[in-house]
């Protein structure tokens, strides 16, 4: 078992989408092991993004995940990063496979419902960003 990092973003929680994207996830087999809903500050959003810095998009990127509350959730099971990846499907909605969130409830590439993390590295860099050690929920 491993841990990634999900976010749903602020589209999803707006358009009343969280409680569904929660229960397609667990169905999907992750168990969540930390939750929390919080509302971003752009110095937090840039931070979490810093890697898109330089592209076009960034500021529109940091707005919109500002624009209302998201949740952060820590993911657990088999090969969590690679599984969620496929889980969420592609960036783009109009490129996502059938029965993915973003399929599912995607509204946009800018506007596309989940984050997941990329790498284990990145994913445990991303746990850290939100949650700290004793927010994490240990099963064994
Ligand atoms: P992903 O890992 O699928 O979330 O995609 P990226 O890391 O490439 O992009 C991070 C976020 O930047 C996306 F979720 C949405 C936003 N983005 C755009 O708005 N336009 C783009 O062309 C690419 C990404």
């Amino acid at each position: 078992m491993s841990r990634t990092l999900a976010i749903i973003k602020p589209d999803a929680v707006a358009s009343g989408n969280a409680g569904k994207i929660l229960a397609h996830l667990e169905d999907g087999g992750f168990a969540i092991r930390a939750l929390r809903m919080t509302r971003l500050s752009a110095e937090q959003a840039g931070a979490f993004y810093a890697v898109h810095r330089e592209r076009p998009f960034y500021g529109e990127l940091v707005e919109f995940m500002t624009s209302g509350p998201v949740i952060p959730m820590v993911l657990e099971a088999t090969d969590a990063v690679p599984s969620l990846r496929d889980a969420i499907g592609a960036t783009d909605p109009a490129e996502a496979a059938e029965g993915t969130v973003r399929k599912l409830y995607a509204e946009s590439k800018g506007r596309n419902a989940i984050h997941a993390s990329d790498s284990d590295e990145n994913a445990a860099n991303e746990i850290a960003f939100f949650f700290s050690e004793s927010d994490r929920i240990t099963t064994r």
